[in-house]
């Protein structure tokens, strides 16, 4: 069983990462837009990881008895200006995704809450992955991101990410 504090903070993690799915799918959608397939398949295989990520707090929260409760998700802008002004919100918004996990690691270990604590490890390592992965594309983008050849290289190569699931549970 978890304690009211350690379930609230973990059910704000589960509308933070349904709404991050909802932001890549508003971002994957512009790309498509504007013809940028790859930047558009990109954001698109990061919506699928999101709700993985939703779905293993969520099981996470049924499985140590706690009630899950889904609250509404925010609408995402449909704002964007060009591919790195893209990249920058995603950096911004994956570093406030990585303080919620820090906030959980917080108060996991000052409610003794052992399991809770372990658990989120996983969460601690995917957001360093998530912020190298977007630095990296932020970089070239910063790079050469007004040379339309460069661009549509870089498209090319956003194109090839596979979507590998994490979570496997129903
Ligand atoms: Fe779930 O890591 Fe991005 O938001």
């Amino acid at each position: 069983m978890i304690n009211k504090k350690v379930e609230d903070i973990l059910n704000a993690q589960i509308n933070k990462e349904f709404y991050s799915a909802y932001l890549y799918l508003a971002m994957s959608a512009h790309f498509d837009e504007i013809g940028l397939k790859g930047f558009s398949h990109w954001t698109k295989v990061q919506a699928k990881e999101e709700v993985d990520h939703g779905m293993i707090l969520f099981n996470y929260v049924i499985e140590r008895d706690g009630n899950v409760d889904l609250r509404q998700i925010e609408s995402p802008t449909r704002t964007f200006e060009n591919p790195t002004q893209i990249f920058e919100m995603i950096l911004e918004h994956e570093k406030k995704v990585t303080s919620g996990i820090n906030s959980i690691a917080e108060l996991s270990e000052s409610e003794c809450d052992v399991a809770t604590r372990h658990f989120i490890n996983w969460y601690i390592t995917e957001q360093v992955e998530e912020e190298a992965n977007v630095l990296d594309v932020l970089k070239k983008l910063k790079m050469f991101g007004t040379d339309s050849q460069i661009l549509y290289h870089i498209d090319k190569e956003l194109n090839k990410r596979e979507y590998k699931p994490h979570c496997n549970k129903d």
